[in-house]
């Protein structure tokens, strides 16, 4: 039986703290539209998004009172009536992505852009998201979760790895390549140095701490360069690419600086792949861009198919999440470790 209130973790207005409400009214199963499930939550990762939207430092605003998170694994419970062809059905095992929704019937959504579509709903950002028992979600976006995962371990995949999956899908990338990483050591970047090594690329981690430099290298890095401690980060990545710079940048740190040097440091006909997300200018010198004949793209989340992709690579045990379980009353904590630059790999939350 679905009980009519759950325990959830909601940001009433910008800024404002998180508060762990036990009040919080459940959709039962008569009252969702077709096209909607009702999902029960295991585990849910907690995305340097969430912070963002927690601050709402972005120029797209989310919805509050907002309940967060948008990389969850759970169960299907309930699905609305009349639905049209669901291809889930109540039991599966589903996760749940950034891109909660979309029409499926546009240009973007049609050529593969499904994050892209006008009518698109975001997981924890303008709908309710998986920092809750229960969660809301559409029966045509939800990822089916392979059996030979478990919940906790399949979580951040529906975020962190499908975004970087994607992310090196657009790198122009080829084996024996050399990519950066900067924010190597965070919830994105963990996976993109796995991710990288399973194509075939020769992987530069960049981040800070010796925590983070330990899982870089134990993960199948060549080389870790401490962006704290560096003097000359270019003259080191030339240094280790022979001379000629990296082909590819793929920058998932949450901050600005990580993108000043990227055009530097690539060698010519490289691509600099923006996914962190700080609000600011991209600052590359356009003389270089040019004469370098650098590809500057940006990467946002991934769509259906790459969801798929992504989790049955961790499936097949090939991308481990590296994370610490806590339970969904540590979020407040877990901001404010983030905020600092001390997680290494990811959070993941037990969602009751
Ligand atoms: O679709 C997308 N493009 C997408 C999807 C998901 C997340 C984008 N994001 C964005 C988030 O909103 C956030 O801005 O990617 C960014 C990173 O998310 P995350 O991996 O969840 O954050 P994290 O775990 O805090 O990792 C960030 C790492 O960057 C390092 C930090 O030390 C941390 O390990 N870092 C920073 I901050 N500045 C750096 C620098 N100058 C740096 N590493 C290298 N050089
Ligand atoms: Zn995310």
């Amino acid at each position: 039986t679905i009980p009519k209130t759950q325990v959830a973790a909601v940001v009433e207005s910008i800024g404002a703290p998180i508060e762990i409400k036990h009040d919080q009214p459940v959709k039962q199963a008569s009252e969702l539209a077709p096209g909607e499930c009702l999902v029960k939550m295991e585990y849910t990762g907690v995305c340097h998004t969430d912070l963002h939207a927690k601050k709402g430092d972005w120029p797209a605003k989310p919805n509050n009172p907002l309940i967060g998170g948008h990389e969850g694994v759970g169960i299907v419970v309930a699905i609305g009536e009349h639905s049209e062809r669901p291809p889930v059905k109540v039991g599966d095992r589903v996760g749940i992505k950034w891109l909660a929704n979309s029409c499926l019937d546009c240009e973007f959504c049609r050529k593969g852009f499904e994050q892209n579509c006008v009518k698109a709903q975001l997981s924890g950002y303008t709908v309710d998201g998986t920092f809750s028992q229960y969660v809301v979600s559409f029966v045509h976006h939800v990822t089916k979760i392979p059996e030979s995962i478990d919940s906790a371990s399949a979580a951040s995949i529906l975020c962190a790895g499908v975004t970087v999956y994607r992310a090196l899908k657009n790198s122009n990338t080829h084996i024996g390549d050399f990519i950066v990483l900067p924010g190597a050591g965070g919830g994105l970047g963990h996976l993109a140095v796995q991710y990288a090594v399973n194509m075939g690329l020769r992987v530069i981690a960049i981040d800070t701490g010796a925590e983070k430099q330990k899982l870089c290298l134990s993960l199948g890095a060549e080389k870790w360069i401490d962006f704290k401690q560096s003097t000359d980060i270019v003259k080191d990545i030339k240094d280790a690419t022979g001379g000629f710079g990296a082909h590819a940048a793929l920058v998932t740190a949450s901050a600005s600086a990580a993108y000043e040097q990227a055009v530097d440091y690539l060698r010519p006909t490289g691509t600099l792949v923006a996914v962190g997300l700080p609000n600011a200018p991209l600052g590359a010198n356009i003389f270089w861009t040019v004469f370098k004949s650098i590809n500057i793209v940006g990467s946002y989340v991934g769509n259906r198919q790459d969801a798929i992709e992504a989790i049955e690579i961790a499936a097949a045990g090939k991308v481990k999440v590296h994370y610490e379980l806590k339970p969904l009353n540590a979020l407040k904590d877990v901001y404010e470790g983030m905020e600092a630059g001390k997680v290494v790999g990811r959070v993941v939350l037990k969602c009751e």
